[in-house]
């Protein structure tokens, strides 16, 4: 096997998180509740909100009978320390979390900021610093303030992109020579299957359903749509001149760029690839070549909305797009034109497809396919010629340590090493790759399910579903192993 000196000296490894599911202290230091504190995973069907008749507005209303793990999360908050020590501790040079933008604007609509939430993130990032890793800093990972939702209707509103620009000038100023490099928008493009939580949107003026606060009206979704193009342009403009040394990246779901037709039926093909444009490359498009394509155009007329666009917006699409691209790839799907697509977290669900080898345990069984990985790279590449970054790839897994208090999470090694041989791969096809972030690389919350269960860490917490647990950490059998990966800059992946 060709292995020698395939990845770059530069290469940034590490693990990735989000805010929302590790740091807990969910109204603490002024913050104030965010869309994910009212949810039990993005994938749940009901969030706890409820229409209040006499105000004629959304408010919080928790289910007294469900368990919010997020709202204590693994308690990163007031334990990061010895978190990024557990990660320096596999060499990480790199380490990707969200700022909640609820902890600087806690109702996303104030002028100042709160101090408070700024000196977290300041000691947070001097503490990154101090061990060696790059920040990865996500602006917004499914982290909208609830009011800005309740009270505009979140992304639906053109109100929304001055309350954005206020949150980036405030952190980008604050941060400026610490953190270099911004992800805007995590997985936006999944706009189009869950508005609410990926996009920050609410349908809050009539009509719209009172009974189901997660049913977001097409006008509002495609309004949703061009405000947050116009926020990501503003995000780059913004960004580089605060500080010319920034890079701004936007973040994009890019397992369903490796949506395989399910049989060479030219239907099946046709139905394939226009799951990639409408899953990926409608946002892909404008926030790396500034255009708006023309099937959203056509998606629009048919529809029958017209959402609200300047030609100054224009402009700023066009002129300010991203420097890199970054993306999260757990598996690939299929498209049969004889099947409904179903989704979730980890992309499209179609056919199951019969090459795959593997496939991950009960109950998620997400398909493994790592060969994936190379023809997302190959393709993002081809089509921007930007740097890439994954930031996001993993396997979660149900895991309980056994007799000795050991896990040996081999399953999860494998997972790693043959999508990094892949990796390597798509290396060698000449495509740029700025680094591999390992997703979950300490247990956290689950973003689809809302769960504990769902186990990625290279480190254990003890925390369950039901909210008990001491949130002591341990390190995991992969913890080792992917130590030696790093150390060897990716060229021993032997199990
Ligand atoms: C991505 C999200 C992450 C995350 C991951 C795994 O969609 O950006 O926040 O958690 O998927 O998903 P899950 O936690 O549902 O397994």
């Amino acid at each position: 096997m060709e292995n020698n000196k395939v990845f770059p000296d530069n290469f940034f490894w590490g693990g990735a998180v989000a805010a929302n599911q590790c740091e807990g202290a969910w109204l603490e230091d002024g913050k104030e509740p965010n869309i994910t504190d009212v949810m039990v995973g993005i994938n749940a069907k009901t969030a706890g909100l409820k229409f209040n008749e006499e105000t004629g507005k959304w408010e919080m209303a928790l289910d007294p009978e469900k368990i919010y793990l997020s709202h204590e999360g693994i308690d990163f908050y007031h334990r990061y320390k010895e978190d990024l020590a557990l990660m320096k501790g596999m060499g990480f040079n790199c380490f990707r979390t969200s700022i909640a933008w609820g902890r600087i604007f806690p109702n996303g609509d104030e002028t100042e900021p709160n101090e408070a939430g700024l000196k977290f993130y300041d000691d947070l990032f001097d503490e990154m610093l101090r061990l060696g890793m790059e920040p990865v800093i996500t602006l917004s990972h499914y982290e909208t303030p609830l009011h800005l939702m309740t009270e505009y209707g979140g992304w639906a509103s053109k109100k929304m992109i001055d309350f954005w620009k206020n949150y980036v000038t405030a952190v980008f100023e604050r941060y400026k020579g610490k953190v270099h490099y911004w992800l805007t928008f995590n997985e936006v493009n999944n706009l189009y299957r869950r508005p609410v939580v990926s996009a920050g949107v609410m349908s809050v003026d009539p009509p719209f359903d009172k009974n189901d606060p997660l049913k977001v009206s097409k006008e509002d979704n495609w309004q949703a749509y061009v405000n947050i193009l116009v926020g990501n342009a503003w995000t780059v403009k913004i960004g580089h001149e605060i500080d010319p040394e920034n890079k701004i990246g936007c973040m994009l779901t890019s397992s369903c760029i490796a949506t395989y037709a399910y049989t060479c039926d030219p239907k099946d093909a046709w139905g394939a690839y226009n799951i990639q444009r409408i899953s990926n490359y409608y946002f892909g498009d404008p926030f790396c070549l500034g255009m708006i394509p023309g099937y959203v155009k056509r998606m629009w007329r048919e529809e029958g909305v017209q959402p609200e666009v300047s030609e100054e917006e224009l402009k700023l699409i066009k002129d300010y797009t991203v420097d890199f691209f970054s993306f999260s790839y757990y598996r690939s799907g299929t498209f049969s034109s004889e099947v409904e697509n179903a989704f979730d977290t980890g992309g499209i669900k179609g056919k199951d497809n019969p090459y795959l080898k593997a496939v991950s345990p009960e109950p998620w069984k997400w398909p493994v396919d790592p060969e994936g990985i190379r023809y997302v790279l190959n393709v993002l590449y081809d089509r921007y010629h930007l740097p890439l970054f994954i930031v996001e790839n993993g396997i979660g897994l149900d895991e309980q340590p056994d007799a000795n208090g050991e896990i040996d999470d081999e399953f999860r090694k494998t997972y790693i090493r043959d999508h990094l041989l892949q990796v390597r791969e798509a290396l060698l096809d000449g495509v740029e790759v700025m680094g591999y972030l390992y997703w979950g690389p300490i247990d956290i919350v689950s973003a689809g399910t809302g769960e504990m269960r769902k186990r990625y860490g290279f480190v254990y917490v003890d925390r369950y579903n039901d909210g008990t647990g001491t949130l002591e950490r341990s390190k995991k059998n992969s913890y080792d192993w992917f130590k030696k990966v790093i150390e060897s800059n990716g060229e021993d992946l032997e199990i």
